[in-house]
């Protein structure tokens, strides 16, 4: 009982991140887990200089000068459009070799951000097509419609979103389509097939690039990776859930659940 106790308090904590995975495997969770979201940052903590990767990868993402606002779900980072940047190292499942999908709530504020192509999410060497991984931006010359890199190749999906309104954006790709969704529906899709280069060593960077300069101005919430494309329904499903609806599906809800049980054997 001690040891169930002990236990117990170091999920709750939180602290203990290395047990959580152990124990889930141990108790038979792991099937109902979906591996293919590799990272998971709501921002929801509201202070401090970390936001945590949700998803069972649980890595950590940096906070390099945004700032804690409200969001579309609980709470999110306001980018400041000079140098904010949120950075998560390289990890092998943010490679995304197989394919992905890459999703976000976006606020975006006025015209005073430096850049013409804001970074909302970028995995790549280079700025722009000419590099490795994957880069998702904004194409401000065409009334910031979404931009999508990889391969070798940069297209623009033209659809200008409204500044200073909550819309959700998400790319996908599988090695043969790339597909542009604006708040749940699909906006431009075009042909490129050819292998996803392996960015492996490049860090992620939010709100900007850690390349080069690709300032975004204004707010991102509820940061989604998916090792494979989702189709349209999966991503209107995803985009109305936060953390909460979210993670109450995960690993460590049930286990809260079926500690529940556990405790009164
Ligand atoms: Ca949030
Ligand atoms: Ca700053």
């Amino acid at each position: 009982m001690k040891q169930k106790a002990f236990l117990w308090m170091m999920l709750l904590s939180g602290v203990c991140t290395m047990a959580a995975p152990a124990l889930i495997a141990t108790k038979g969770y792991a099937a109902e887990v979906d591996k293919t979201l590799v990272m998971y940052l709501p921002f929801d903590e509201g202070q401090g200089q970390v936001a945590q990767d949700k998803s069972h990868t649980g890595l950590q993402a940096r906070l390099d000068g945004p700032r804690w606002v409200a969001g579309k779900f609980g709470k999110a980072l306001e980018f400041d459009g000079i140098d904010d940047i949120v950075t998560v190292d390289d990890a092998a499942p943010l490679r995304l070799l197989n394919g992905g999908t890459l999703m976000a709530w976006i606020f975006i504020k006025g015209e005073t951000g430096r850049a013409s192509w804001p970074r909302i999410m970028i995995k790549s060497e280079t700025n722009g097509g000419t590099g490795t991984g994957y880069d998702f931006l904004l194409d401000r010359a065409q009334g910031y419609s979404l931009r999508f890199c990889t391969g070798g190749a940069c297209n623009t999906f033209v659809n200008p979103l409204s500044l200073l309104t909550w819309h959700h954006i998400a790319v996908t790709f599988d090695g043969k389509n790339i597909r542009a969704y604006v708040d749940g529906k699909e906006i431009g899709a075009v042909n490129q097939p050819g292998p996803i280069t392996n960015s492996a060593g490049q860090k992620v960077g939010i709100g900007n690039s850690p390349v080069d300069s690709r300032q975004y101005q204004g707010i991102i919430d509820e940061i989604r990776l998916w090792s494979r494309a989702l189709t349209e329904d999966e991503i209107r499903g995803q985009m109305n859930k936060g953390a909460q609806d979210t993670l109450a599906a995960s690993p460590l809800g049930k286990l809260a659940t079926t500690w529940g049980t556990v405790k009164g054997d």
